[in-house]
């Protein structure tokens, strides 16, 4: 049997949740295995491995017993009763239909019973002869408006979310150490820049016996169907789907290869042309000068460092190549000392039980302080969010109290709640709870939930009136996309930073990986003006709190340095900046680069 990831076991619960939903099952049943797919998906521990090993399930909030057992039967057999019985029903390629937008369960039920469509080809075939304007509920619009997404879903090609990725990719990393000879696995492309979704993994071997890596890579119970291969480099599609590229170099060839596998293809164009300008030769074995009659010396090709320095570069982190200035900053020796993980001290966006989040207050703090974390901000939804039973001012207060007690047993055991809200903007700009209990709170986080379609004068002019409330610390997934699922709304986004500017309020950088909002374009247009950065993990678990990782990689794409980052200041610092916001001064104090230009970064 093919080994299990959390993924995808995430998939499965999903698919029965689909499946349950277009059969009108019970709504509580599909919210169940729905919570239960992201709750196992951002897992960040295997669970099949852990049960492989006789370990217990570790407790995962909001999984009973029967949802326990699935994941068990799951990780033993890659399947479960329930999904056979669910495909006998109804065709598994239906729940394709479910991701086309303006196609709920209701719809999908309709054009599955009465025009037998189980495809997405079939529903494209059945919506150009003009056969789904003709059922009850659907009007030529309606038809042509699907037909459209169904083309558009149909032609492009599929990304998978970094986060689902690396459950992919580290196993694979870690099976490719163990033949005899093997010295580094690296994984590069895409994946190594810290892209928000990769199209395909592209592992890095260095060995002397290519021949025993080939025929350990063709024997990894994952694969699914191998596409290519040759004596250093396979290609092979894996059962998750995902296609993996391998390619075998001698240890001396590492970094020159690493560079050119890392990319981007776009970066390594450039790097080749300053290459030829200085008449050297760049390819995946080294830097290499002419010699006489026509043969060549090779110059670099050790580490990465030894090849930017072939070209005259300084060492240019992974997540800044995409030819995007990174090499002109180079030049001048002014690349960003990018931010790091370990420069956070604190979380600034956080869920608990009293609204839709899985874990106690104490449970989350506890949690923080395990990753390092000096202080977490708790910023329950409010009341608008009926769905997530969001917080009134009554509950607002209780929280406030519940805090300031687990705050005094906590003292001196280094972690800090902070009292917080994610308050709604409503659809006119005002916000979700009154000042007077806004004004009780430690920060104020403001979210748009609603009314995502609101063209885009008034979506901007929306979120700028909420941000003239005093209260208003961080804008919170400030394009509100779902990677892949939903598009960002519709807005001025630079009128937006410039607001925030001269409030004094910070934009958030979800590191939910399927927000991952702001996106690393914004994060350096925010730069730009001066606008500071709150690197912040939505956690719903204790467990989401570890894709604060995601969120690093994605603010070093956008440029980001520490000094750029709020949650990288002490509670003092953090503190005194969110009071100088409400006093409405502009700019949180921020030292305006005093680093630049001189420090390096770091391989
Ligand atoms: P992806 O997989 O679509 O998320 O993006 P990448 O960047 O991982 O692209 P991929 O997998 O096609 O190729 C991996 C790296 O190999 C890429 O970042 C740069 C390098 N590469 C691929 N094709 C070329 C090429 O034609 N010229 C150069 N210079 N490099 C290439
Ligand atoms: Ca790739
Ligand atoms: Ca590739």
């Amino acid at each position: 049997m093919t080994p299990v990831h959390n993924a995808d076991i995430a998939r499965i619960f999903e698919e029965i949740a689909d499946l349950l939903e277009i059969q009108e099952a019970n709504p509580f049943r599909v919210r169940a295995y729905r919570n239960a797919a992201r709750t196992v998906g951002d897992v960040r521990r295997d669970l099949a491995q852990a049960i492989a090993e006789g370990k217990p399930l570790p407790k995962l909030p909001g999984i009973g017993a029967d949802l326990a057992a699935k994941i068990e039967e799951i990780a033993g057999t890659g399947t479960t009763k329930l999904l056979e019985k669910l495909h006998k029903q109804l065709p598994p390629a239906i729940t394709a239909l479910l991701r086309i937008p303006g196609l709920g369960p209701k719809r999908v039920r309709a054009l599955h019973r009465n025009l037998k469509v189980q495809t997405l080809d079939q529903l494209a075939e059945a919506a150009r002869a003009g056969r789904v304007r003709e059922l009850p509920g659907f009007a030529a619009k309606t038809e042509a408006a699907i037909l459209q997404a169904v083309e558009a879903h149909l032609t492009k090609k599929q990304r998978v979310k970094l986060a689902v990725a690396a459950q992919y990719a580290e196993p694979l990393a870690e099976y490719l150490r163990k033949p005899k000879g093997v010295g580094e696995v690296v994984l590069c492309g895409s994946f190594r820049r810290m892209k928000e979704t990769v199209g395909d993994l592209d592992v890095l071997v260095t060995s002397n016996a290519p021949e025993a890596v080939m025929a350990q890579f063709a024997k990894y119970p994952e694969v699914r169907e191998m596409l290519a291969s040759g004596p250093t480099r396979a290609s092979a599609l894996l059962a998750s789907g995902l296609q993996v590229d391998v390619r075998v170099v001698p240890a001396e060839s590492l970094g020159a290869a690493m560079h050119y596998f890392t990319g981007s293809k776009a970066h390594n164009i450039a790097v080749r042309r300053l290459a030829q300008a200085k008449g050297l030769k760049i390819n995946e074995y080294g830097v290499f000068k002419a010699a006489k009659r026509g043969a060549e010396r090779r110059v670099a090709g050790e580490t990465e460092t030894t090849v930017f320095k072939a070209v005259g570069l300084p060492f240019i982190p992974p997540e800044l190549r995409e030819d995007a200035g990174e090499i002109e900053a180079a030049r001048r020796d002014e690349l960003p000392k990018l931010v790091e993980l370990g420069d956070l001290r604190g979380d600034l966006h956080a869920h608990t039980k009293a609204t839709d989040g899985k874990n106690t207050l104490r449970e989350m703090a506890l949690a923080a302080r395990t990753l390092g974390l000096e202080y977490l901000a708790i910023t329950e939804h409010s009341r608008h969010i009926a769905m997530a039973h969001g917080l009134d001012p009554q509950r607002v207060a209780k929280q406030i109290d519940e805090i300031d007690q687990l705050n005094g047993e906590l003292e001196g055991k280094g972690i800090t709640l902070l009292k917080g809200i994610e308050v709604d903007i409503l659809e006119d700009g005002t916000l979700d709870l009154p000042d007077s209990i806004l004004a009780r709170l430690d920060l104020v986080v403001g979210a748009v939930h609603s009314r995502f379609n609101l063209p885009r004068a008034r979506q901007t002019a929306r979120i700028l009136a909420a941000m003239d409330s005093p209260y208003f610390t961080i804008l919170a997934h400030p394009s509100g996309r779902l990677i892949e699922s939903r598009e960002p709304y519709d807005v001025d986004m630079l009128k937006i930073i410039r607001k925030a500017k001269a409030r004094g309020i910070a934009l958030e950088l979800n590191a939910h990986p399927e927000r991952l909002d702001l996106s690393d374009t914004h994060c350096r247009m925010a730069k730009e003006e001066g606008v500071l950065i709150a690197i912040s993990s939505d956690a719903h678990t204790t467990f989401d709190l570890e894709n604060l990782r995601f969120g690093v990689g994605q603010a070093r794409r956008g440029w980001i340095e520490k000094a750029d980052v709020l949650n990288t200041r002490s509670l003092t610092e953090l503190r005194r900046l969110i009071v100088r916001g409400r006093a409405g001064e502009s700019g949180p104090a921020r030292p305006r680069r005093a680093a630049r230009g001189r420090k390096r970064s770091k391989a």
